[in-house]
C-alpha cells in the first residue's frame, strides 16, 4: 500500500504543488480545507477527485489551524505518514495589519498541530514551513547557522513555530523538520505577492486593461525560486534517516526594480511609464535584503534548483499572459462543482 500524507495549506501555492508531486509518487492525499464561502480549492482543479469517486486518493477534510480539537480528530482518524504544515497567514505586509491573527494561525497553529501529533500517539513525520523571514534584518548570505532577526509579526510567528518543532523533535523524539525556505513563487503565487502582482499587471497592461502599477519599496532585494522546485526539497527532507533543518533557496538575486525591468520587457514594456508608488504598500520595519545560501540541502538532499529569478519572471508573465488571453476569449475552462 502506498503512503499518506496529509498537508495543510493544500488550497496554497506549494499545498497544491506538494499535492501533485506525492499523488505522482503514488501517495494518498489528505488535504485540510477551510471553510469560505466561495470556492477555494481554484489551484486544485487538475487533480481534484469529487466525493463520488471510487478509490480516490486526494481527499479534502474541513478543519481550521485555529482549531486543536479538531486538528487532534483529524490526525487520530487519518494516521497519516507524512504531515506538512504549510497553512498559514502567509502575507507580510498583512500580518501588520492583523497581528494577533497571524500569531495564532502561523505561529500558535504550528504548535496546535504538534500537539495534536503528541496527543493523537500517531507515529508519523511532520514538515514544519518556516521561512527566510526568521532572518529578518541579519545581512546575507544566510544558512541555517545565521542568527533571526524576525521584522514582522509574520516572521515572529515563524520564528515561534520553528523552535517548537525543534521542541518536539527534543522532547518527544518526534521526527520533526524545518524547512527554511526563501521566497518561491509560480503563475499560482497568490495575486497580492509583488512577483504575481507585477506580472498580472504587465498581462492587463498589454491587453489595454489598466494603465497603472501601484508599487511600495522597489530596493528590496529577494531571492525568487521557483516553487514547484522547493515543494520537492520539503519531501526529500522528510525522506532522511534524521530529522534536520535545511534552508532552501538559489543564491541569486535581484531588487524588485529588476523584475520589474525583466518582466515588463518580456512583454516588449517600459515599466518606468506605468509604475508609481504608493506608501500603502511599504511595511512599517522592512526586510532588505535575503539571500540564502543552500549548501546544506545540496550536500545532504540532493537538491539543486534549476530556474533561477529572471527566468522565472519571464515564466510568470507568459503564464499570465496565456490566462488573460483565455479569458477575454472565452476560452478559459471553468470547473463548476
Ligand atoms: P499561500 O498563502 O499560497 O497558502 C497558504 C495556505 O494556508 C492556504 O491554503 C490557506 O487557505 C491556508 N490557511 C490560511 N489560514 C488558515 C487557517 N486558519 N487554517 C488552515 N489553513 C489556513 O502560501 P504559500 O503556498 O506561498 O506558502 C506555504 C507555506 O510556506 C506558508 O506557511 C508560508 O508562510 C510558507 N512560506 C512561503 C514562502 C513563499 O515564498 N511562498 C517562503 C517561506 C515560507 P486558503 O486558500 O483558504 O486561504
Ligand atoms: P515577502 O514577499 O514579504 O518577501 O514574503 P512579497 O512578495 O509580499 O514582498 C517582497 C518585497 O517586495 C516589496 N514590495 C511589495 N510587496 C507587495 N506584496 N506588494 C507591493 O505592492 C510591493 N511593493 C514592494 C516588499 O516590501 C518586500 O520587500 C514572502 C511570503 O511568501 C512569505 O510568506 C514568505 O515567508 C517570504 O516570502 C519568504
Amino acid at each position: 500500500m502506498g503512503k499518506s500524507a496529509l498537508i495543510t495549506g493544500i488550497t496554497g501555492q506549494d499545498g497544491s504543488y506538494l499535492a501533485e508531486l506525492l499523488l505522482g509518487k503514488g501517495y494518498t492525499v489528505h488535504g485540510l480545507l477551510r471553510r469560505s464561502s466561495s470556492f477555494n480549492t481554484e489551484r486544485l482543479d487538475r487533480i481534484y477527485q469529487g466525493p463520488q469517486e471510487p478509490d480516490r486518493r486526494l481527499v479534502l477534510h474541513h478543519a481550521d489551524l485555529s482549531d486543536g480539537v479538531a486538528l487532534v480528530n483529524l490526525l487520530r482518524d487519518l494516521r497519516p505518514d507524512e504531515v506538512y504544515n504549510l497553512g498559514a497567514q502567509s502575507h507580510v505586509r498583512v500580518s501588520f495589519d492583523a497581528p494577533l491573527y497571524t500569531g495564532d494561525v502561523t505561529g500558535m497553529g504550528a504548535l496546535r498541530l504538534l500537539e495534536a501529533i503528541r496527543a493523537s500517539g500517531v507515529d508519523t513525520r511532520i514538515y514544519q514551513a518556516s521561512s527566510s523571514e526568521m532572518f529578518g534584518a541579519t545581512p546575507p548570505p544566510q544558512n541555517e547557522r545565521t542568527p533571526f532577526h524576525p521584522r514582522s509579526p509574520y516572521g515572529c510567528a515563524k520564528v515561534f513555530g520553528y523552535w517548537a518543532t525543534i521542541n518536539y523533535r527534543e522532547a518527544y523524539d518526534l521526527f520533526a523538520v524545518n524547512g527554511i525556505l526563501f521566497n518561491h513563487e509560480s503563475p499560482r503565487r497568490g495575486e497580492t505577492f509583488v512577483t504575481r502582482k507585477i506580472t498580472r499587471a504587465v498581462a492587463r497592461i498589454r491587453a489595454g486593461l489598466q494603465d497603472r502599477l501601484y508599487l511600495g519599496n522597489l530596493d528590496a532585494v529577494r531571492d525568487w525560486g521557483y516553487a514547484p522546485e522547493y515543494v520537492e526539497a520539503m519531501w526529500r527532507m522528510l525522506q532522511r534517516d534524521v530529522p534536520d533543518d535545511y534552508v532552501v533557496a538559489t543564491g541569486e538575486a535581484g531588487t524588485v526594480r529588476q523584475f520589474l525591468e525583466v518582466a515588463f520587457s518580456a512583454a516588449g514594456l517600459d515599466w518606468a511609464e506605468y509604475v508609481r508608488f504608493d506608501p500603502k504598500y511599504e511595511r512599517p520595519s522592512e526586510v532588505d535584503a535575503l539571500i540564502g545560501d543552500a549548501s546544506k540541502a545540496e550536500s545532504l538532499l540532493g537538491w539543486k534548483p534549476e530556474v533561477r529569478w529572471a527566468e522565472l519572471a519571464r515564466i510568470m508573465v507568459d503564464a499570465d499572459v496565456s490566462k488573460l488571453d483565455a479569458e477575454l476569449t472565452g476560452t478559459a475552462v471553468r470547473i463548476d462543482r
